[in-house]
This record gives C-alpha cells, sequence and structure tokens, in this order.
C-alpha cells in the first residue's frame, strides 16, 4: 500500500451530458483528493500523443475523433492505492461488463463513449500526469 497520484479524465461525452460534477464526486466520496484540475478541448495531436500506447489499434483513430469532440475535465488524484482504486470505481472498459455501481455501468454511452479514463499503471500515470499537468498546476495536499 502506498500514497499514489494518477490521472483521470472525464471524457467528452460525459461533460456533454452533464455528469462531470457526480463522476467527480465519486471519486471524492472514495476519499481520493483533487490535487489538480481543468477543462481542456483537446486537439487531435494532443489526444493522439496521450492515447499513443494504442496507436496500432484498430480502434485508435476513432478513440482520439472522440476525444476531442468537446471539452474534458482532467483531473490529479491522489490517495491509498489511487491507481487500483479509480480504476476499480471506473469498471470495466465495456459498459455493458462494468460491474454494477461503478462509474462506467451507470454513465457510459458504448465501449468508446466510456465517460471516464484513469490511468492504467504507475508507468502510465508518470507519463499522463505531466503530459496535461505543468508542476506548478499541481497543489499537494495534506
Ligand atoms: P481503459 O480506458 O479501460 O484503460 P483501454 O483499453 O486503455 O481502456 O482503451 C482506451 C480507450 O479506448 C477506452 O477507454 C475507450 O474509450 C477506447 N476503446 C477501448 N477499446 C475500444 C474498442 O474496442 N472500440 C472502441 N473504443 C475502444
Ligand atoms: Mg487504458
Amino acid at each position: 500500500m502506498a500514497i499514489e497520484r494518477t490521472l483521470v479524465i472525464v471524457k467528452p461525452d460525459a461533460v456533454a451530458k452533464g455528469v462531470a460534477g457526480r463522476i467527480i464526486s465519486r471519486f471524492e466520496e472514495a476519499g481520493l483528493k483533487i490535487l489538480a484540475a481543468k477543462m481542456v478541448h483537446l486537439t487531435k495531436a494532443r489526444a493522439a500523443g496521450f492515447y499513443a500506447v494504442h496507436k496500432d489499434r484498430p480502434f485508435y483513430e476513432s478513440l482520439c475523433t472522440f476525444m476531442t469532440q468537446g471539452p474534458c475535465v482532467p483531473m490529479v488524484l491522489e490517495g491509498e492505492d489511487a491507481i487500483g482504486r479509480v480504476r476499480e470505481i471506473m469498471g470495466a472498459t465495456d459498459p455493458a461488463k462494468a460491474a454494477p455501481g461503478t462509474i462506467r455501468r451507470e454513465y457510459a454511452s458504448s465501449i468508446e463513449a466510456n465517460a471516464v479514463h484513469g490511468s492504467d499503471s504507475p508507468e502510465s500515470a508518470a507519463f499522463e500526469i505531466p503530459y496535461l499537468f505543468s508542476t506548478p498546476e499541481i497543489f499537494p495536499r495534506s
């Protein structure tokens, strides 16, 4: 068990539906601390770089288009085992397979428009956090 930081994005579908606040509340209610948050409309190039790990997957182009269809809300969350706990609270990638009570089960529209992103490992978090936030945008809290 360790204190971790993870990169979460409330994706454009969830912002457009007006459920960003409810999604953010799930993380706060779980005791995770918001160290950084903003609204951004990603460019295609910025989305492509963020998801570069998926560049050979068949859904890559469509995913990058989806992530640029409107503004999203990236955040840095911190807490005990934050990376794994966020993934549990989010639920499976495909909302049809996501457990009851998870964010994706409740708010995702499809396997692509699935409401939320969360880093999948410490290595991913170490890439994704500085990809979207500069150091002065992150507010350490005790
Ligand atoms: P994750 O977000 O649960 O970690 P990944 O496999 O890393 O899932 O995929 C990244 C994102 O790509 C997903 O959250 C979803 O938006 C999209 N995606 C994943 N698999 C598919 C698919 O089969 N079709 C369309 N989009 C997909
Ligand atoms: Mg992933």
